[in-house]
């Protein structure tokens, strides 16, 4: 059984197996390549695996799903946080040929509930730990509207769950790994997405180990790497650009924080000797604010490199990293759905405080379009249209929104509006894309707006971005209301549906009407620019 999926034309994959960027081996390979390492690959908490650790409790947990009757072909909903079962679990699932959605911890119930309609899962694996999980009242009706469902495993787990634990430490039988074909389907990412539901991408084993391997080869990680992932594990940037699975693929050590605070950060840091890791502008913010307020960074003295994506950095932020953090600086550009831009290690400081950097692929495909989807001249800012040996060719069972995000010849509209240098560098200078962008968490506005019309007293809304200092933008929701709504009773109500809470509005105004364009289409700009004006107020 193969999972479908927009798979790549045949003379396409030819030419990216030619050039060596496809190389027909599972992902699980980036653990098994070190199967007899004694190095440590993963430190979370008084935690400590080493590679042959991790290449065991991995081997361990395939083998007890396999006897209880997953297989290749089947899917997973994971939803784990920062523990390093995240890994063992995604390895293991590799190792099955599993294909895994692994949800972020700080998705709820619509979220979950999304995914899950789209793959029907045979497992869940959760934690206990988690809201949603700590009572039954989810999970009872779950199994019910997903007959597909057979097992459900829990971290955490009380005394009538599957332990997903206890599967770890299952005295292991014969396995034998049998992962998904490489040009199969390995797992799905999440799109960060513009549309009423969640989106799925298919990534294949090909296209995203390439994509790990070309990331390393730019970031020049390797077995001396030690990188803290502070970011939710699951999202692709820190998964894969170089991520975790970088990281493990170079003989490095990754240590988790729960959080990208300073304050377990910074110990955390000095405790391991962390030399690299990634966060999103807002997060730098705080970092700089807590140097100030302790006076010093000395607690950061191993860091040499310091990644910044997500969101948008401004020149400003950018060129207090090197003085303040005392580290090198690197603006990465990346979407779940593939292209990845990396400022490179060695360019000068004009292309790493303003620019977003390059397509890390030489078979990168990228170019600029206007609004007719024509080529606009060199320099000027306009759609970013990509495809390339790692970019996806079509959401999961989304034939209407494929046929909107991909223009004929196969190239993905990011939505993003970008200027390409002389030289080749890409200046992120906005976005078309319905979408806030709240400190590199993203929020499809459609979804909220659907969500918040099926409440009985909202007439109209309109949810559009707002400026914030820390965040870089925020969400504010325009509402015109069958009767006076107040914002508690709002956030309450889409709290109740179970919507992660960074997607609950941070503003809510009621007003009349909403302004529309000449076409009788929802006046956003407006609604943007109304904002700024009471902002600066
Ligand atoms: P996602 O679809 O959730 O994977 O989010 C990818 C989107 O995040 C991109 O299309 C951009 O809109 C945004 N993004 C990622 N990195 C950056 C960056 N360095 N600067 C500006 N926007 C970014
Ligand atoms: O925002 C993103 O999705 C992102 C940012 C940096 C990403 O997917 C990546 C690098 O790989």
């Amino acid at each position: 059984m193969t999972i479908s999926y927009s798979r790549w034309p045949d003379d396409f994959a030819a030419r990216y197996r030619e050039k060596g960027y496809w190389l027909d081996l599972p992902l699980t390979d980036i653990l098994t390549r070190h199967a007899n390492s004694a190095a440590t690959a993963l430190i979370e908490g008084d935690r400590k695996y080493s590679y042959q650790q991790l290449e065991r409790a991995s081997t361990r947990l395939a083998a007890a799903l396999q006897r209880r009757g997953l297989k290749c072909g089947d899917t997973a909903l994971v939803q784990l946080g920062n523990v390093a079962e995240f890994y063992i679990v995604l390895f293991a699932l590799l190792k099955l040929g599993v294909a895994p959605v692994n949800a972020l911890f700080s998705h709820q119930r619509q979220e979950l509930d999304a995914y899950a309609s789209q793959i029907e899962p045979a497992l869940l694996i959760a934690d206990r730990q988690h809201a949603l999980f700590a009572t039954d009242d989810y999970l009872q009706p779950l199994r019910q509207r997903y007959p597909s469902l057979r097992e459900v495993v829990l971290r955490n787990a009380r005394e009538d769950d599957t332990s997903l634990a206890a599967l770890i430490d299952e005295a292991q039988g014969e396995f034998v790994a049998a992962p998904s074909a490489a040009d199969e389907v390995a797992f799905f990412q999440l799109s960060g997405g513009s549309t009423g539901t969640p989106k799925l991408i298919p990534r294949t084993h090909n296209d995203y180990y390439y994509s790990i391997r070309r990331s390393v080869e730019v970031c020049c990680f390797n077995e001396k790497t030690r990188y803290l992932c502070a970011l939710p594990a699951a999202h692709n940037y820190p998964l894969s650009s170089p991520g975790a699975f970088g990281v493990f693929y170079g003989g490095g050590l990754v240590v988790l924080a729960g959080d990208p605070s300073a304050n377990l950060c910074f110990p955390l840091i000095e405790k391991h000797q962390i030399t690299a890791t990634a966060l999103v502008p807002p997060a730098v913010s705080l970092w700089l604010q807590a140097i100030q307020e302790w006076g010093s960074n000395r607690a950061l003295g191993s860091l040499q490199l310091l990644q910044v994506g997500g969101a948008r950095l401004s020149e400003a932020l950018a060129a207090r990293i090197p003085a303040e953090i005392g580290c090198r600086l690197q603006q990465v550009f990346g979407m779940a759905e593939g292209l990845v831009n990396y400022t490179q290690l060695t360019d000068d400081e004009w292309h790493i405080f303003s620019t977003q950097g390059t397509p890390m692929s030489p078979d990168d495909e990228v170019w600029v379009a206007d609004e007719q989807g024509n080529p606009l001249p060199q320099g000027e800012t306009g759609r970013l249209m990509t495809r390339g040996p790692y970019t996806f060719r079509g959401y999961y069972r989304s034939p209407e929104h494929n046929a909107q995000a991909f223009d004929a010849n196969g190239f993905y509209c990011s939505g993003d509006l970008v200027s390409i240098t002389p030289d080749g560098y890409i200046c992120v200078q906005g976005r078309e894309k319905d979408q806030i962008n709240r400190g590199g968490e993203k929020i499809a506005a459609e979804e909220i707006e659907n969500l918040l019309l099926r409440h009985e007293a909202i007439l109209h809304v309109a949810l559009v971005s707002m400026e914030d200092s820390l965040l870089g933008e925020k969400s504010c929701a325009f509402i015109v209301g069958k009767r006076p709504v107040r914002a508690v009773e709002i956030r309450r109500y889409l709290r109740e549906l179970g919507v992660a809470d960074y997607k609950l509005p941070d503003r809510i105004e009621t007003v009349d009407e909403l302004p529309l364009t000449p076409v009788g289409k929802v006046d956003k700009k407006r609604l943007r620019q109304q904002l700024a004006a009471s902002q600066t107020n």
